[in-house]
């Protein structure tokens, strides 16, 4: 009496496992601990080998903190935010965060991916370590970075540092950061810089190249990272090279990477086997129950090409099993 129900069962969740997941696994989101959700573009390094579902330069390293760590081409930044409805994200410089008075020690530059700054965003430039007092009226002294030989530093908004050649011929180093503008209130920035930089700035994203077609037919962008080749996952877990409105073809390779997925081809087969049986079972033993779960039965069997077929395969089998 107990057999039939285990094996509804199992078959039920492999059911949803195969046919009805609508989303594939290796997409499925995650996080490094705190409230930052790491989904679609981004990804998480740890643990990833093989196949990425994301930008290839989208992936996240994690903090011992629990933060996203993203890696742009000078620097290294902690993700504080990741905004998925306006495609952007907020990201701290490692070294500045919580730093009353920090120390930029990278220009930013985003490099050749496709990120690029929000309007949301000023920048500007520090002058370290001055040794001249260069002659520009209103240059103020950023006081908690005077060091021990007297020489100075200033900052300024990009574009208000009149005279910059002076400014670069006298300072020891040169550094411009990105801030977000609503954090420079009162336009102090000599006294706001470290608690705006502890804020950080905020880049938007683009949809990859590479990607569109993929991304325009419902898929997912991911790439191999042996070959580095960009592929396509679309939802019913199958890989294809560019579009899903492409893969109406060769559906029986679609079919096998399906059952095999990424678990044991043993049993996620004897699942299928199993989960297509139940359905048999429901369908066609218990008319009471077929009544009550139809609408798993349903739109969805209709629209479903492949668990339909599959369906109606097993079902002679399976009615010789059940009959015996
Ligand atoms: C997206 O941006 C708009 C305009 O900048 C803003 O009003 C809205 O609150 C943002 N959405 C979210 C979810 O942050
Ligand atoms: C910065 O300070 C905030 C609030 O105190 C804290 O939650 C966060 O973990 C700190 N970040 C780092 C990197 O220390
Ligand atoms: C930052 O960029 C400026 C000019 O764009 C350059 O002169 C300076 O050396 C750079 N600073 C660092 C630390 O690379
Ligand atoms: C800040 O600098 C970057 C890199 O030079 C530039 O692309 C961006 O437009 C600048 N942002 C503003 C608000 O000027
Ligand atoms: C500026 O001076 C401070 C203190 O002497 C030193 O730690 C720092 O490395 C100097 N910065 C540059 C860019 O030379
Ligand atoms: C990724 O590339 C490797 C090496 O060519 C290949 O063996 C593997 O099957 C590829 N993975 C996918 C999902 O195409
Ligand atoms: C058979 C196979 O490739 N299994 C992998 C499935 O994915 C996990 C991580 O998500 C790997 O640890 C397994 O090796």
């Amino acid at each position: 009496m107990l057999e039939p129900f285990y094996l509804l069962c199992a078959l039920f969740s492999a059911i949803f496992m195969t046919c009805y997941a609508d989303s594939s696994p290796i997409c499925a989101p995650s996080d490094c601990g705190n409230e930052v959700p790491i989904k679609y573009p981004f990804w998480k390094r740890s643990g990833t080998v093989g196949e990425v579902c994301g930008y290839p330069e989208f992936g996240l390293e994690c903090s011992k903190k629990g933060y996203p760590i993203l890696q742009l081409k000078t620097d290294t930044y902690y993700v504080t935010d990741i905004n998925y409805v306006n495609h952007s994200i907020t990201l701290v410089d490692i070294d500045v965060m919580n730093d009353t008075c920090p120390r930029a020690k990278n220009n930013v530059s985003i490099g050749n991916i496709p990120l690029s700054f929000s309007n949301l965003d000023m920048n500007i430039t520090f002058y370290f370590n001055c040794s001249s007092q260069p002659s520009v009226v209103g240059a103020v002294p950023i006081k908690c970075l005077i060091n021990g030989q007297g020489k100075k530093s200033y900052v300024f908004e990009v574009g208000t540092d009149i005279g910059r050649r002076t400014w670069t011929n006298s300072c020891d180093a040169e550094v411009m950061v990105a801030v977000k503008h609503d954090q420079i209130n009162s336009g102090d920035l000599i006294n706001e810089f470290g608690a705006a930089m502890s804020k950080g700035f905020v880049l938007d994203w683009n949809r990859a190249v590479d990607c569109a077609e993929c991304e325009l037919s419902d898929g997912y962008c991911a790439y191999n990272g042996t070959t580095r080749q960009t592929m396509c996952i679309c939802k019913d877990s199958i890989i294809v090279a560019e579009s899903c409105k492409k893969a109406a073809g060769n559906r029986w390779t679609r079919l096998k990477k399906v059952i095999i997925g990424n678990t044991s081809k043993g049993a996620t087969t004897a699942a299928v086997i199993a989960g297509l049986l139940s359905i048999c079972y429901f369908t066609y033993k218990l008319p009471r129950w077929r009544e009550k779960y139809s609408f798993l039965t349903k739109g969805q069997r209709n629209n479903n090409w492949l668990c339909n077929a599959m369906s109606v395969t097993s079902y002679a089998f399976a009615s010789a099993l059940l009959t015996h």
